[in-house]
């Protein structure tokens, strides 16, 4: 018996096996969690239905965060599998690829500001307003993904940074609202993973041996290590957490200076 048996988890953010959000759903299965899962389009859904099989899952519903029709039918949906949910994981992010190289005044848009914001920091809240009623009555727990690029300028990170303060502020918002019915809202600040949403991104193999030289563990962490983390958290473990960013960074983030010399 894991510590999440008993449990039912909606994971949204799965597109390839480097996903954190595959890392999150094989540690909360592993724990003993049920699983659903979305995809944004058809083109990821076969390798939402992998994963899908091996946590032991035929729920698999479209849902791209942009449309609330969709996120609405979502929760529709999972009502046919479900009587009820406890768990949301939101691993999503997104920021048009002109947003993500280059100078921050530069290459920032008004476009650009309002899909990053919209796609990153208000889809979390969207979906939680839309699943609410799902979840009345059973102590449920949220989950979301951000990066320290949130709180420190980050090269080429631009208006993304921007979107995740506003993710990490959503967390506390989303934690003081559902609070009176029992609901928990956290997030974890991964340190920097090869997947999807990092590929195209111009020097980030640098970002990470920069990383693997200076962070107090001396390496880059894996969607399990966050997975863990996210199984943790949304388990009755942390039944006095929320509210809370959690680092799993390898330490990242409490460097204030690089050790210089051997
Ligand atoms: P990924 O590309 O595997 O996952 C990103 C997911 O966002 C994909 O599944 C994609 O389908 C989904 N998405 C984007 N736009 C969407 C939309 N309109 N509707 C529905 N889904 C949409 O990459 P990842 O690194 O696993 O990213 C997951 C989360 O982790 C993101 O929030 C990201 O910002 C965060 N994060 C990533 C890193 C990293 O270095 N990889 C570090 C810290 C935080
Ligand atoms: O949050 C992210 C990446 C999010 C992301 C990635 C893409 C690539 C494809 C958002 N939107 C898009 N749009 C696309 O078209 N991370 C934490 C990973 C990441 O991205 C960086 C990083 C790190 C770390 C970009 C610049 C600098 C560091």
């Amino acid at each position: 018996m894991g510590f999440l048996s008993g449990k039912r988890a909606l994971i949204v953010g799965v597109a390839s096996p480097r996903s954190i959000a595959w890392g999150i759903a094989e540690a909360m299965h592993a724990q003993g969690a049920e699983l659903a899962f979305t995809y944004q389009t058809d083109k990821l859904r076969s390798r939402v239905e992998t994963i899908a099989e091996q946590c032991e899952s035929d729920i698999v519903l479209p849902c791209d965060v942009a449309y609330d029709e969709q996120i609405e039918q979502v929760f529709d949906k999972l009502s046919g599998h479900w009587d009820g949910y406890d768990i949301l994981v939101h691993s999503v992010g997104f920021a048009p690829r002109d947003q993500l190289a280059g100078d921050y005044l530069d290459v920032v848009t008004r476009e650009g500001f309002q899909v990053a914001h919209d796609i990153s920091s208000y889809s979390f809240a969207g979906l939680a307003k839309a699943g609410r009623e799902m979840m009345a009555g059973r102590n449920g727990a949220l989950l979301t993904l951000t990066f320290l690029g949130s709180l420190r300028a980050t090269p080429s990170y631009n208006v993304m940074g921007l979107a995740k303060a506003s993710l990490e502020a959503n967390v506390r918002y989303m934690a003081q609202s559902m609070g009176p019915l029992g609901h928990r809202v956290n997030g974890i600040s991964a340190g920097p993973i090869k997947t999807l949403a990092a590929a195209g991104i111009s020097h980030f193999r640098k970002m990470l041996e920069h990383v693997e030289n200076a962070t107090p563990l001396r390496r880059t962490i894996t969607p399990r290590e966050v997975g863990n983390v996210a199984a943790f958290l949304c388990s009755d473990l942390a039944s006095g957490v929320t509210g809370e960013i959690t680092y799993v960074d390898a330490g990242y983030n409490i460097l204030g200076m690089a050790e210089l010399g051997s």
